[in-house]
């Protein structure tokens, strides 16, 4: 029985650790045979890690024979591109058979990318955007919290890499929410891309840990002995440690050691075939090279990715009356407090979390933290952060929601929620005081991009709901949704939009369906196609033009991502179309339809409506005026369509 199972025996036994260093050498061959196959590729950092990846992945409660076991240890490589370390480590440990990583690694079609991806069985999470993978982590320990599951998060990550600004979000959260379960590993090889890291940019990397919180403990990175002990004592702190593993670059082969050259470049067949000789393995570098091009690539896990089924309570709608006056934020809130109360006791629903960044009285969380006050995080001003925990906490079955201004939840982290579609997450993101409708706070808090941002990341659900009882629908909806979605509103007050029985239209029996546009107004003159909360003033628009005999439909479509075909088809057959939206005229809900108008082959004239430059301070009416997107601008388009 190998000793260190589990970090149970208080040290590794003799015989392991020559197992464990003979299994290294063979495995930095590994690297070196994929690396010079593929012919690029990082070959200095994943020799440096080496000793971590095989230590982890021999000793933690992972099971190669079912990668995605319940409960098991979490181990997070931010250093993605250590990749062919990684893949020869789990193939050394049987997660799939290691020839397959060799011979097929950075090919097209092959689970074994570049930078690691969880198609690769033992891989938690895609990285190589480095800066992102402690907070994955914090999340993959977060979750582990919520769902009262005591596994351990294991953080490896690079040196040049803590020059992120992220990494120190990330550690003082993992501070502040006592994360002990959660170990992190700086290797310290001192070199990066351009050379030595102390050079690239001074960092005071021990200090910085220290003074976030951590237990900070210096180590041999290469010796499996005292990375053992030293991780087993972390495991048994009373706050988060991070082992700053002192390493060597290239670490196995003389010539290749403490030169940053070999960080990211393949050594050239003859030199590889040299290599090996000095780690004492055989050439068989031909066969792998007959491999690589007599066989396909495959990545026969790329569905495995086991996120659990969600199981949630939606409770009942609530209705805003004809006479009520409310915000979109509110009702949200509402029902994101309803949601958590019909879940709360029930001993088989998916947890819930929210996660706030120091924003909670204008998103409307304070609900929420009143019914689960256990489920409910604080993050601070950290965004980055708190949007790559909130995808990590998602995929281990936690329905989590990050609620954030526009500005700061959608534009100021696209790059994470990008690294998250890629990583399958299936977080709720939240966010108010979008558009112009901000107002006063004036144009850097004016996010009026959401719609042509998350058109770029494939997969993901967007709701632009029309008023607080359309919010209330879609919040439900979005609660039980298995994508990872983006929900969208505006700051100000506003009356229900009616139907025209003057009850509430999207009150009472009205079902939520994602990808259903809906027909506010019919009308066969003219289609004004519409988005979100300017729903009320495009309807006003329709009736001050009925006045003048024109007779324009109002189409309200809160899915641009997944617009409604028919709905379009019908309005085109009008001949014309006026699109309205609080988002930039040439990335939003217009460009969609035209798109669609497009496709479909249909003749249509098109105006599009939106905000054309940025704008200023004011009232959002004000600004509404004066890019016509009021009832008035709005009627005036349309009649202009019509001369
Ligand atoms: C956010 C981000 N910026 C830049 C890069 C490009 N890049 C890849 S590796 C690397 C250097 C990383 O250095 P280190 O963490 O020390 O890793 P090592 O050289 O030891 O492998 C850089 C700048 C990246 N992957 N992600």
């Amino acid at each position: 029985m190998f000793s260190g199972r589990n970090f149970e025996a208080p040290e590794l036994a003799g015989a392991d650790i020559s197992a464990l260093r003979e299994t290294a050498r063979v495995a930095r061959g590994d690297v070196l045979k994929m690396t010079t196959l593929a012919t690029c590729g990082h070959p200095g950092g994943s020799m440096s890690s080496m000793e971590m990846y095989l230590l982890l992945w021999s000793c933690a409660n992972v099971n190669p024979k079912d990668p995605w076991m319940q409960g098991r240890d979490r181990i997070v490589v931010s250093h993605g591109h250590t990749s062919p370390g990684v893949y020869a480590v789990l193939g050394r440990r049987g997660f799939f058979p290691v020839e397959q990583a060799v011979a097929h690694f950075r090919q097209m079609s092959s689970a074994f990318a570049g930078h690691v991806e969880r198609c690769a069985p033992g891989v938690e999470w895609d990285s190589g955007n480095l800066g992102q993978g402690l907070s994955a982590a914090v999340g993959f320990a977060l979750a582990g919290r919520v769902k009262k599951q005591p596994y351990r998060v294991f953080c490896l990550m690079g040196d040049g890499e803590q020059q992120k600004g992220q990494i120190s979000e990330a550690r003082r959260t993992a501070g502040k929410f006592g994360l002990r379960s959660l170990v992190a590993y700086v290797d310290l090889n001192g070199l990066q891309i351009n050379g030595e890291t102390k050079k690239v940019m001074p960092q005071n990397i021990a200090e910085g840990w220290d003074a976030d919180g951590w237990h900070v403990v210096d180590v041999d990175g290469h010796d499996f002995q005292a990375l053992y002990k030293a991780t087993r004592a972390a495991l048994a702190a009373d706050k988060p440690t991070v082992l700053i593993a002192h390493t060597v670059m290239g670490k196995g082969v003389p010539s290749m050691e403490n030169d940053a050259h070999w960080h990211g470049a393949a050594l050239s067949e003859d030199q590889c075939r040299a290599a090996l000789k000095e780690l004492g393995l055989a050439d068989d570098l031909d066969e792998f090279k007959k491999r690589r091009t007599g066989e396909k690539a495959t990545t026969p896990w790329e569905q495995a990715y086991h996120i659990p089924p969600v199981h949630i309570a939606t409770g009942t709608p609530r209705t805003y009356g004809p006479d009520v006056k409310t915000d979109n934020r509110s009702a949200w809130g509402a029902a994101l407090a309803d949601v958590a109360n019909a879940n709360k006791d029930a001993a088989d629903a998916t947890p819930i979390a929210v996660l706030d960044c120091d924003l909670l009285p204008s998103v409307k969380t304070g609900d929420f933290a009143k019914a689960m006050p256990g489920n409910f995080f604080q993050i601070g001003i950290q965004e980055h952060n708190t949007a790559t925990i909130s995808g990590a906490m998602s995929v281990c079955g936690v329905q989590t929601f990050f609620a954030d201004f526009g500005v700061f939840g959608i534009d100021e982290t696209y790059n994470q929620h990008r690294l998250s579609i890629l990583n399958h997450t299936r977080q709720k993101i939240v966010c108010t005081h979008c558009g112009l409708d901000v107002g006063e706070d004036g144009k850097t808090h004016q996010c009026v991009d959401y719609v042509g941002l998350f058109r770029n990341l494939l997969g993901t659900e967007l709701i632009v709901p029309a008023d607080p009882n359309q919010t209330d629908r879609a919040t439900r909806y979005i609660a039980q949704s298995g994508a990872m979605s983006l929900m969208v509103m505006g700051r100000s007050k506003m009356p229900m939009v009616l139907a025209g029985d003057g009850t509430p239209f999207f009150g009472g029996a009205y079902t939520f369906r994602y990808g259903k546009a809906d027909t506010v107004r019919p009308g066969a003159d003219a289609a004004i196609i519409v988005m979100g909360s300017l729903c009320n003033n495009a309807v006003k628009a329709h009736e001050t033009l009925k006045k003048e005999g024109i007779n324009a439909a109002v189409i309200h479509i809160s899915s641009p991502l997944k617009p409604d075909v028919d709905a379009i088809r019908l309005a085109a057959a009008t001949g014309r179309i006026v699109t309205v939206e609080d988002h930039v005229v040439t990335s939003g809900l217009g460009s969609i339809v035209a798109e669609v108008i497009a496709e479909l082959g249909v003749t249509c004239k098109l105006t599009k409506l939106g905000v054309t430059h940025y704008g200023s301070s004011g009232k959002p009416d004000e600004l509404y005026a004066e890019y016509g997107l009021d009832a008035a601008g709005i009627a005036q388009a349309v009649k202009k369509t019509m001369e």
